[in-house]
């Protein structure tokens, strides 16, 4: 975005619009706020089940609370996270439920199978775990959608996730297909993303019961590319046992913020978009729907969905797509960082976008990018992951009005 853009040529119309979508399971929010920090869930309040939305042009702020009070501390941030889970669960991506009531599990064969079972209805997955030639058990280990796109890193274990098996992707006939809806009904609000979600959860539920499999369930990654990318983007989102989320040529719906790309576009990038992108695939709520056509009165973006990620690891690896609008995800990320550098840790979030390859293809000159976040998070080294590249610039006075705090 050149920085000649005067923030004038944002429409900056005040539209209020009351709302009143189911509100999101405050046990999976408030509990992740708990896992996040020491902040235990009685000291968070939840919002209210209606709340009225108030356009904004500008990416949200993710230091004020949605009434107002201002975050100054890490534990009021851990509530600002809980509230930003239940707001973008509310309008985006559907209710993420909890641990369901049983969870057992097999391992055999490297094969690890996980059952699940919930108010009388059961359900069975499995996922297959390739193990490093090097290092030793209890091994660190990377949940791959799809089994990812991103070479295997020395001393860590691959774990192959079937996504599309646990919530469809085929097509937008598809919503509420897959394990995740045989157990919980066909009409679940949960969008595909979320289904995900839950079960790479109940894949680290299963190898936490499962000391056989010789996984290390403190050291967790999760990567996927494109689509499946944006998934591993909320999973690291929801998830607070997973310490390392690598996203890799997500686009919209992951990196990229649903506002700088609807600007994008009136400028005329071929650039994917809210409005478009619900035609695709059921990968979010259908409540998002009543959304993608006045983005600014969603009370969150992808920085806030970022966001949820602080402190753990978080590198976001881009290519040089114009649908999947590399531009606006180098901003997206760039308004994340403040939440990292908030809690005194920048560089537990990387960004690098390299171009001239084929879609999710990994590139050999991010190999060293990857191997100092995988060895920091993963393999508990000391390495510089002072990583934040891109050939884009981002003008945050076109999109940030607030300022970052340094939470005591
Ligand atoms: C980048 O992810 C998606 C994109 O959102 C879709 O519009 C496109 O059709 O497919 C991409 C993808 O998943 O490619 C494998």
């Amino acid at each position: 975005i050149p920085s000649t853009q005067a923030s004038s040529t944002i429409p900056t119309t005040t539209l209020v619009t009351s709302v009143t979508p189911p509100p999101a399971s405050s046990v999976s929010s408030s509990a992740s706020a708990t896992r996040a920090t020491s902040t235990s869930a009685a000291t968070c309040s939840a919002l209210p089940g209606s709340i009225s939305l108030k356009a904004n042009a500008k990416l949200n702020d993710l230091f004020t609370m949605f009434n107002g009070d201002k975050v100054t501390t890490k534990d009021k941030f851990a509530c600002r996270q809980a509230e930003m889970s239940d707001l973008i669960q509310r309008y985006e991506l559907g209710t993420l439920p909890g641990r369901p009531a049983t969870v057992t599990a097999s391992f055999s064969g490297n094969t690890l199978t996980i059952n699940c079972g919930n108010s009388g209805k059961s359900i069975s997955f499995t996922v297959t775990i390739t193990y490093p030639s090097s290092g030793s058990a209890p091994y660190p280990a990377i949940i791959g959608y799809g089994g990812g796109s991103l070479p295997a890193p020395a001393g860590v274990a691959m774990i192959n996730f079937n996504n599309d098996n646990i919530a469809a992707q085929v097509n937008t006939g598809s919503r509420g297909q897959g394990k995740f809806y045989d157990l919980y009904g066909s009409t679940h609000s949960a969008g595909a993303m979320t289904a995900w979600a839950w079960g790479v959860s109940r894949v680290i539920d299963a190898l936490e019961l499962t000391p056989s499999a010789r996984i290390d369930t403190t050291r967790i990654g999760v990567t996927g590319c494109s689509r499946n990318g944006k998934g591993a983007m909320v999973a690291g989102a929801f998830e607070k046992r997973i310490v390392l989320t690598l996203p890799q040529e997500s686009g919209a719906g992951g990196s990229a913020c649903w506002r700088i790309s609807d600007y994008l576009h009136s400028q005329g990038a071929n650039i994917q978009t809210a409005s478009e992108i619900i035609g695709e695939d059921p990968w979010f709520a259908t409540a998002f729907n009543s959304y993608v056509n006045q983005v600014p009165t969603l009370p969150f973006d992808h920085h806030s969905l970022a966001a949820l990620i602080a402190p753990r690891g978080l590198f976001v690896i881009d290519n040089n797509i114009d649908w999947l609008g590399p531009q606006s995800c180098f901003g997206c990320m760039t308004a994340a960082r403040s939440a990292w550098q908030a809690l005194g840790v920048p560089n537990n979030i990387g960004y690098s976008q390299i171009g001239s390859h084929a879609h999710c293809a990994f590139p050999s000159n991010q190999q060293s990018q990857l191997t100092a976040f995988v060895q920091k998070f993963l393999l508990n080294q000391n390495t510089n992951t002072a990583i934040f590249q891109s050939d884009f610039t981002f003008s945050p006075s076109q999109w940030v009005d607030w300022t970052t705090p340094t939470l005591s």
